[in-house]
């Protein structure tokens, strides 16, 4: 299967995260393209119309493109139950939700300090996106934590992926302040043999 990849996007990261976590990797033939808000870049339309990555080409179908729907195609096909059954799911899919939207926010603030001149940036816009994404944190360290203490699942990947891209980017600033049990969390997570082999790099 080959995968429309970048090692700075936090969304193709997830998907990297899981194939390191089901010992896949070599299942996946990466193809780094480079793209931004306003041009697909080096991807071709042709797999995804929306011009985004991740996009996965597979032997027995359409290319299957969002992050949430690789994932889950890839945990089914491999077996690795990383979207648990029962309640816990329901939890799972939304604290994937929760960074995924963070992960929005923060790419859209990303966006509008990389691709517009200063004196065109819309500031209360921009802190809107902060907003979203510290409000997200404050629910994470007030209800999540036992949660991402448990066994292993995507929302926690998703999670661990969205912490590094603040680290990478800084769209808040310090989020550890104020923080101290998801930043105890994010230090062990983030220690993850998948972690540590894909960390984002310019
Ligand atoms: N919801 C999508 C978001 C993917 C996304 O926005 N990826 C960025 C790279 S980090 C991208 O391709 N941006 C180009 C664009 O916005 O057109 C997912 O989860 O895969």
């Amino acid at each position: 299967m080959k995968l429309y990849d970048s090692k700075t996007s936090p969304y193709c990261r997830k998907v990297m995260v899981l194939a390191h976590e089901a010992g896949q990797v070599d299942a996946l033939t990466l193809d780094y393209v480079a793209g931004t808000a306003v041009s697909p870049g080096t991807l071709p339309v042709s797999v995804n119309p929306l011009g985004k990555i991740p996009c996965l080409v597979r032997p027995d179908g359409p290319a299957l493109y969002d992050s949430r729907v690789i994932c889950a195609y890839l945990d089914d096909l491999w077996g690795t139950n990383l979207y648990p059954t029962g309640t816990r799911r329901w939890e799972t899919l939304t604290l994937e939700a929760t960074a995924d939207g963070m992960l929005d926010a923060a790419l859209l603030w990303v966006y509008e300090v990389r691709l517009r001149d200063e004196a065109q940036w819309n500031h209360g816009w921009r802190d809107g996106q902060a907003a979203k994404v510290v409000r997200a944190l404050d629910a994470l360290e007030a209800r999540w934590l036992a949660h991402l203490h448990g066994p292993l699942d995507m929302g926690q990947i998703a999670i661990g992926v969205a912490l590094g891209y603040l680290d990478f980017r800084q769209p808040v600033g310090a989020w550890r302040e104020g923080r101290p049990a998801l930043a105890a969390w994010y230090e062990t997570f983030s220690q993850r043999p998948s972690m540590l082999a894909t960390v984002p790099v310019e």
